[in-house]
């Protein structure tokens, strides 16, 4: 076949919509767009014409535009899955195009996914995927392609996972991506680099370990302050943005710790004068060098995965990791002049009543800034999931974003989602919030504004599916 036009689509589980909340609500109908499937369009872009990006997060999909794609490429997170289907089942229905999906859903579920495209390519997309369009175009048989899967005669057929790439020297060219420019203004959209894949620990409940590797790849330093300095000038080119900020978003930007610090000495060397912030382990807590170098280099925050507050759950689900290192790490981080965020997981076979208050307390406590509390989920693939299938309570992915999907062992799913909700309240009260408007100053005190609305949101959300979990609490008989 003759490719001439491709198109990529990001799916929203919630579509992108105008609305005044854009302006102060992350996540509600707007938010920061991929930029995995990004860097795969800019690849392809160096070798075919014609190719655009669609984004369900910050824009509503041109459709005339996509349906005389020859290819079309669709990449889904297991929040995004279901949404991502129903475009895929759109354009099969409404066009020729040969319709592709990828990224981390669509890898470790390759069957489900092949049901609604006519091929999955697994893992990493920046060889595989123009291996394919080259395949397409020369009529040559697909099975050659390592890391493929599709339906043949009903039966899912796979060619086995590939090397993840090795160069990951790639600068995500924005312009690709229609309304980006536009959109890039608003507060709820964050500018972002991702500078490296893969993590030697090997959590439980982890599916980017499963889906990046154990071993760490790293883009060079100056392909990132490169990166760095681009994705700046275009968030803050024609626009004002309040937050100026960039998130770092590696799962593990200090697994290889000289590297790490090769890239904080090349921000600084560059100049670029940013507020950064950056996701993190506890270890990093007691690298009194790298935080110094942190500081210096416009870092004001790091994201920490610290999960659970008990050693018992620390232990299940092998994240080595103990309560007093989380605390010795967050009081030596803010002892930097670092402000700690904090990234929980409720709903570990050890959590009853009561753990959303604890929760909020530690949070309270600690002075902790901000916070991410999601419901455990369950990606297949993951041990957690092979050990908790027969405990879900559904496999609607749109719902696996936070929400209590399972029946946990010591509390039920009503009680454990109104714990959510009680942590969320307390930790964004009214009461801090004025706090926050009295005592806090500058990004900080506009980063909780934001969050105490985003929060609302969130818990609006989590509340609104409360009936339903008291339903099948009670259908259960378990508790
Ligand atoms: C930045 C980020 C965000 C941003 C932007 C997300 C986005 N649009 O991509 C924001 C802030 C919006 C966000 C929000 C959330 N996130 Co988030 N986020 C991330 C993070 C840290 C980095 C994403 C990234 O850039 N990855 C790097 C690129 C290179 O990887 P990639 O996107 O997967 O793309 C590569 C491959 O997968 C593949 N590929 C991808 N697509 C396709 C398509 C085709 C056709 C092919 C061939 C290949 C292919 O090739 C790409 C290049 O190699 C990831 C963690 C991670 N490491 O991925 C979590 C992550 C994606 N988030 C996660 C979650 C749970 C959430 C939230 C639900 C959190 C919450 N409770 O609010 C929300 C959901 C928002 C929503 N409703 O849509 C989970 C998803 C888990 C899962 N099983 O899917 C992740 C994996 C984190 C985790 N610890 O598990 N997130
Ligand atoms: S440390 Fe983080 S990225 Fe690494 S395996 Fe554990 S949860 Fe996944």
């Amino acid at each position: 076949m003759e490719i001439k036009k491709i198109r990529f689509l990001e799916p929203g589980n919630r579509p992108y919509r105008r609305s005044l909340k854009n302006l102060y609500v992350y996540d509600k109908y707007i938010r920061t767009p991929s930029i995995g499937l990004l860097t795969l369009a800019t690849v392809v872009k160096e070798q075919y014409d014609d190719v655009f990006m669609y984004s369900e997060s910050i824009s509503k999909i041109q459709w005339k535009d996509v349906l005389d794609a020859d290819v079309v490429f669709i990449g889904i997170f297991t929040f995004a899955a279901i949404r991502g289907y129903v475009l895929a089942d759109e354009i099969r229905r409404r066009s020729d195009a040969v319709v592709v999906m990828g990224g981390l859903h669509a890898s470790m579920n390759a069957s489900e996914a092949c049901e609604h495209c006519d091929y999955v390519l697994l893992g990493e997309g920046e060889e595989s995927i123009l291996e394919l369009l080259d395949v397409l175009q020369s009529g040559g048989a697909v099975d050659q392609i390592k890391g493929l899967a599709f339906l043949r005669d009903g039966e899912v057929v796979s060619t086995g996972m590939r090397c993840p790439p090795e160069n990951i020297d790639i600068i995500p060219n924005r312009d690709l991506l229609w309304h980006y420019q536009k959109m890039a203004g608003h507060n709820t959209i964050w500018a972002q680099v991702h500078a490296s894949r893969g993590c030697p620990h090997n959590c439980d409940y982890c599916a980017l370990v499963r889906h990046f590797g154990r071993k760490v790849r790293k883009r060079s330093p100056q392909n990132i302050v490169e990166d760095i300095r681009y994705s700046i000038d275009f968030h803050d080119k024609k626009h004002f943005r309040l937050a100026k900020i960039l998130w770092l978003t590696d799962d593990n930007f200090f697994a290889d710790r000289q590297w790490a610090m090769e890239v904080l000495q090349a921000i600084i060397n560059s100049g670029i004068r940013y507020h950064f912030t950056i996701q993190a382990r506890y270890e990093v807590g007691y690298d009194d060098e790298m935080l110094a170098l942190l500081k210096k280099a416009g870092f004001d925050e790091i994201a920490m995965g610290i999960e659970f507050l008990e050693d018992e759950a620390f232990e299940n689900y092998h994240k080595q990791s103990t309560y007093r290192d989380i605390e010795r790490s967050v009081e030596n981080i803010q002892r930097h002049g670092l402000r700690v965020r904090g990234l929980f997981i409720v709903g570990a076979d050890n959590h009853e009543k009561g753990v959303g208050d604890r929760l909020a307390d530690f949070v309270i406590r600690h002075n902790i800034s901000g916070v991410l509390i999601q419901s455990m989920y369950f990606v297949p693939g993951t041990p957690v999931y092979e050990t908790h299938k027969d405990k879900l309570i559904h496999r609607d992915w749109s719902k696996y974003s936070g929400h209590v999907v399972h029946y946990p062992e010591r509390i039920s799913p009503y009680d454990l989602q109104c714990e959510i909700i009680h942590a969320s309240r307390k930790i964004y009260s009214r009461r801090r919030l004025l706090q926050a408007l009295l005592h806090k100053r500058g990004l900080e005190r506009l980063l909780f504004v934001g969050e105490y609305f985003w929060q609302k949101s969130v818990r609006a959300d989590l509340r609104a599916e409360l009936p339903y979990l008291k339903k099948v609490t009670e259908q259960s008989g378990l508790y």
